[in-house]
């Protein structure tokens, strides 16, 4: 079937070798089979638009294609489907000093538009451990969030416009870079986070500010994950945190041995608190830093004395996730609000030990937002799909700890193929109905990404 592509697009567009098709038909994730027929490389809007039309016409399922980091199955091609992948469309197309807004094709990868950035002495703050081969289309995909939301928010924060091609293969120019456009729907957030479903993003506006003062680090060993929230509140009620995250000792122990970093204070604690805030803001944070020992919350920290030393700091928050790939672990990007995620985090904890005592359970995540990762590590005699299969008969049991708070069964890493099954712990039938008029009316005939994110009817 995916032989028409051959008409469509020149020949150095479209691969079909099996290793082209393995690397391209998946993303971080390793437990979905991968299947695609092809994987196309569009070089221009003209190109994205031909495919859409193509797909309706003769019924190809596409799979849009970033970075491919993804942790959730969002990008990956397991049914036949023709893998889209933006490698191509990489390019910095406009930058407008006056606006702060720099136009991208959606094949940037986001350390290259940080970069960017920083080269004309501005900051585009979103940033994440995968910064490196991450692509600007897919953190648009997902409204990815990462290290800094508690300062600068999420990905939809700085979008200021963009062009995309519908499903239907229509192209659409929303909101053009505009500050204030006060027109009715702001189509434009529909297509953020919506995981490839409704269409392309073909190019980006995206805002940049001014960049920050140097800034320093500090590890705080925490003895309770209650007394996290407290020093979050006594650091917040004292200074502007760029950044409050969180790591267990397990976590620490799985990414000190990993990337054979050294271990950040000289006893071990049950949890870690990782802040990072400006220079000038060093008297106020050693103030908080006081009043948290004095209050039994911090047993002991460490302040970065250079940039290095910062650099190193971070890596034994942002490495965890790498450091237990290679335990296929079961994930969970939960999120509460930052108030309910003391008794939160106590339920899902004693849920987690009783339903899974042998396995080990790595706790990290951005606590500044609300925002924890569950990991649950695969034992080494185990089978993957035995693993999984006992994970899945849990994971209600998690969800209905989610949705009795009003939480999120996916934070940031989106929904994907993992959490599809699950959409209905976090959206009402009214707004999953919703979703799939929407769905309907942008991708009529269900050409983009079909079987991710909602859950069949
Ligand atoms: C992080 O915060 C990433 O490090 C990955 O979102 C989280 O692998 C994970 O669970
Ligand atoms: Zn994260």
């Amino acid at each position: 079937m995916s032989q028409v592509l051959d008409e469509t697009l020149s020949p150095r567009q479209v691969r079909r070798d099996a290793e082209s098709l393995a690397t391209w038909g998946r993303d971080w994730t390793r437990s979905f089979e991968v299947a695609p027929s092809a994987v196309v490389f569009p070089e221009s809007v003209d190109d994205v638009v031909a495919l859409v039309r193509l797909a309706n016409a003769e019924g190809l399922a596409l799979v849009p294609s970033g970075g491919r980091t993804g942790l959730s199955g969002g990008a990956v091609a397991g049914n036949g489907e023709v893998v889209v992948s933006f490698d191509r469309m990489n390019g910095i197309l406009d930058f407008e000093p006056a606006d702060r807004l720099v136009t991208c094709q959606p094949g940037v990868v986001t350390q290259t538009l940080q970069d960017f950035a920083r080269d004309r002495g501005l900051f585009y703050p979103v940033d994440f451990a995968s910064a490196g081969s991450s692509q600007i289309g897919g953190n648009i995909a997902t409204n990815a969030g990462g290290i800094k939301v508690i300062r600068y928010g999420l990905t939809r924060d700085w979008i200021a416009g963009l062009k995309v091609v519908t499903g239907a293969g229509e192209v659409l120019e929303l909101n053009r870079g505009l500050v204030k456009n006060a027109t009715g729907y702001d189509l434009r957030h529909l297509f953020i986070g919506s995981e490839g479903t409704l269409g392309f993003v073909v190019e980006a506006d995206v805002l940049l500010t001014a960049l920050p003062e140097p800034q320093l680090v500090m590890v705080l060993g925490v003895e309770r994950f209650r007394d996290l929230l407290a020093v979050l509140g006594q650091f917040q009620s004292a200074l502007t945190l760029s950044a409050f995250e969180f790591f267990s000792e397990l976590a620490l122990q799985k990414v000190t041995a990993h990337r054979e970093l050294a271990r950040p204070l000289s006893g071990a604690a049950p949890f870690y608190a990782l802040l990072e805030f400006d220079e000038s803001a060093l008297d106020a944070a050693t103030g908080a830093f006081e009043r948290c020992v004095a209050e039994g919350w911090v047993s002991d920290g460490v302040l970065s004395q250079s940039e290095t030393q910062a650099e190193n700091l971070w890596q034994l928050r942002e490495g965890i996730s790498e450091s237990i790939a290679g335990y296929t672990p079961y994930k969970n990007d939960l999120a509460v609000r930052i108030s309910r995620m003391p008794e939160f985090l106590d339920e899902v904890d004693a849920l987690v030990q009783q339903s899974y005592p042998d396995f080990e359970v790595c706790w990290y995540g951005h606590i500044g937002d609300g925002n924890l990762h569950l990991n649950i590590l695969k034992p080494g005699d185990m089978s993957q799909a035995d693993f999984f299969a006992k994970c899945h008969e849990i994971s209600p049991r998690i969800f209905t700890a989610v949705a009795a708070r009003g939480g999120s069964i996916s934070a940031e890493h989106g929904v994907g193929l993992l959490k599809r099954d699950f959409l209905d712990y976090s959206r009402s039938p009214a707004e999953l109905a919703a979703m799939r008029g929407i769905k309907a009316v942008l991708d009529p005939n269900g050409v983009m990404n079909p079987g991710k994110m909602l859950p069949p009817a």
